[in-house]
């Protein structure tokens, strides 16, 4: 049987990495095999690409020429790691995917939606994720905390936009997860990492693994 496909989205320091590690534990407790990976990169040629788009050696190219580089990192993720582990029956968490592309250069970076769905459609075609989180929180607190995090570290091609940017980032991700209400939760992420991680993992259980007993936010928590 194939494996479920879970994303996380949001802007910079939402808390993404953070809670697809969780649900990698949570789930892996229930005796469910979970590849945990991320984007851009995942992949040998993906993590190659990775460094071009994230150094910000591309940005000179413009927005265009960046889509084509996060699609074709895609592309080899998805043949070589995402849906290899799929058809294995595997539980794939990937940490971003095509909604950082439809937020960051189709509706922030303008570049046309047509191409940008273009692209989905050769890059991922049918492998679309079963389910999506996109976690929200104001772009001033985000930022805080991907700073506190980094220390001293550099920041990357798009942290270093100013709040008008991550603010616009954060509205485009909202009007995603309200255009497509199937495949995306909006999660409030200014709740501490233990509640929202319980509020995700039952969702996680009532929409792909209903066969667990209904819990409780509570329950979870506890
Ligand atoms: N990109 C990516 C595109 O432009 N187009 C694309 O198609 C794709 C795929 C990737 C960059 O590439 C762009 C978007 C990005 O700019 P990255 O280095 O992979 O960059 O990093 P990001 O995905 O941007 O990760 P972030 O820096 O945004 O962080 P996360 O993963 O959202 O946050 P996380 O979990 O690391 O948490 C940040 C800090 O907050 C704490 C954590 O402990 C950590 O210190 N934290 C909390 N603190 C308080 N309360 C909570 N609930 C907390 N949860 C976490």
């Amino acid at each position: 049987m194939a494996g479920k496909f879970i994303t996380f989205e949001g802007g910079e320091g939402a808390g993404k990495s953070t809670q697809a590690a969780l649900l990698k534990k949570r789930l892996g407790g229930m005796g469910i095999g979970v590849l945990l990976t991320r984007e851009p990169g995942g992949s040998l040629g993906a993590e190659i690409i990775r460094h071009v788009l994230l150094s910000g050696a591309a940005k000179r190219f413009g927005p265009n020429a960046e889509a084509l580089l996060f699609a074709a990192a895609r592309a080899d993720h998805l043949d070589t790691v995402i849906r290899p582990a799929l058809q294995a029956g595997q539980w794939v968490i990937c940490d971003r995917f095509l909604d950082s592309t439809r937020a960051y250069q189709g509706i922030v970076g303008k570049v046309d939606l047509a191409f940008i769905k273009g692209l989905e459609k050769l890059t991922v075609g049918a492998s679309k994720p079963d389910l999506t989180f996109i976690l929200d929180l104001p772009a001033e607190i985000g930022l805080a905390r991907a700073h506190a995090r980094r220390g001293d570290g550099a920041t990357d091609r798009f942290e270093t936009e100013d709040l008008a940017y991550h603010r616009a980032l954060n509205a485009a991700f909202r009007a995603i997860a309200s255009e497509e209400k199937q495949r995306c939760v909006l999660i409030d992420a200014k709740e501490p990492q233990e509640r929202v991680a319980a509020e995700i993992l039952q969702i996680v259980c009532k929409r792909l693994h209903p066969e667990t007993a209904p819990l409780t936010v509570e329950d979870i928590a506890r």
